[in-house]
């Protein structure tokens, strides 16, 4: 049995930060950072079942075109991910009344819809990157058993390329569903390596007033390739849902509206409108 200290419920039954209950959520769940992004996507739902927000988790549950989705925001971060994707694994996973694991597992379908910075000049912004992996910086991963899930061979290659400070922990590297690759890709998506950071300034090489320990680390990631893989961009999120979702047996992929080009150092005008279009295009998809 799994100690009320572990797995935390609120008084109504819900899980501890996400306020859900199993009924809440749908086994296709959308992911944003922005909890203003969540209506975003569920304006264009034919009906919404079920809303509730905490703290940064604002979720709500409905019907687009007859399918029903979950779409839920993460706030920022991949200690968020940890929070999100562990309840919403106990959600499906564990039967809360008697706080047992399930034998019988579901897999849920995680699709992140996101913002990123590219790293890459030809990749401009207002276009799409899909994640073929997701590259953590962030060390999060590290406190599971991911041996299993993560691919050792690009991880040496990008330590010894970046010539990597171990102080900093060892960068970890997890693939997408394969599945959900297939259903959302198109010619107009782009695809690659995609880095994930565990802060927004000097994790992701922005200097304001403080020095950074390497300075040369988003050059050397832009020039990083493994086999036909490049890193395309930069953001906080994928690599954690990737592991995790590949650790728990979950599908995962993660799709990002770029928004800024920090090889040409530029930004979008207009960063909702290209946010809009990849929500409009992920609905799409997976509505078929
Ligand atoms: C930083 O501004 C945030 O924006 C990006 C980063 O991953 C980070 O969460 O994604 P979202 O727009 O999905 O939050």
């Amino acid at each position: 049995m799994i100690q009320s200290s572990e797995l935390i419920l609120n008084p109504d039954g819900s899980v501890y930060h996400l306020n859900l209950k199993p009924e809440h959520i749908a086994n296709d769940i959308i992911f944003v950072g922005d909890q203003n992004r969540v209506e975003k996507i569920t304006q264009f739902f034919d009906k919404i079942e079920f809303s509730t927000q905490k703290r940064e988790f604002k979720t709500q549950t409905g019907f687009y075109k007859g399918k029903r989705l979950t779409v839920m925001s993460t706030g920022i971060g991949p200690d968020n991910i940890d929070i999100v994707i562990n309840e919403l694994d106990a959600l499906v996973n564990i039967d809360l009344e008697t706080r047992q694991p399930k034998e019988e597992l579901t897999s849920l379908n995680i699709i992140r819809i996101g913002t990123s910075g590219s790293l890459q000049e030809d990749i401009p912004v207002d276009s799409f990157v899909m994640s073929i992996f997701g590259l953590g910086l962030d060390n999060m991963l590290r406190s599971y058993l991911i041996d299993e899930v993560s691919n050792s061979a690009i991880e040496e290659a990008f330590i010894n390329h970046t010539n990597w400070d171990a102080r900093k922990g060892k960068p970890y590297v997890i693939k997408c569903s394969e599945k959900l690759e297939q259903l959302i890709e198109s010619d107009k998506i782009f695809k690659g390596i995609t880095a994930t950071a565990g802060g927004f300034y000097g994790p992701q090489g922005r200097v304001l007033r403080l020095e950074i320990q390497d300075s040369e680390l988003n050059n050397k990631m832009d020039n990083f390739k493994f086999e036909d893989n490049r890193i395309t961009n930069l953001e906080m999120e994928t690599s954690a849902i990737y592991g995790l979702s590949a650790l728990l047996g979950h599908n995962a992929l993660s799709l990002n509206a770029i928004i800024a080009n920090r090889a040409s150092g530029t930004f979008s005008e207009d960063p909702y409108r290209a946010v809009d279009e990849l929500i409009k295009y992920t609905l799409d998809k997976l509505s078929k």
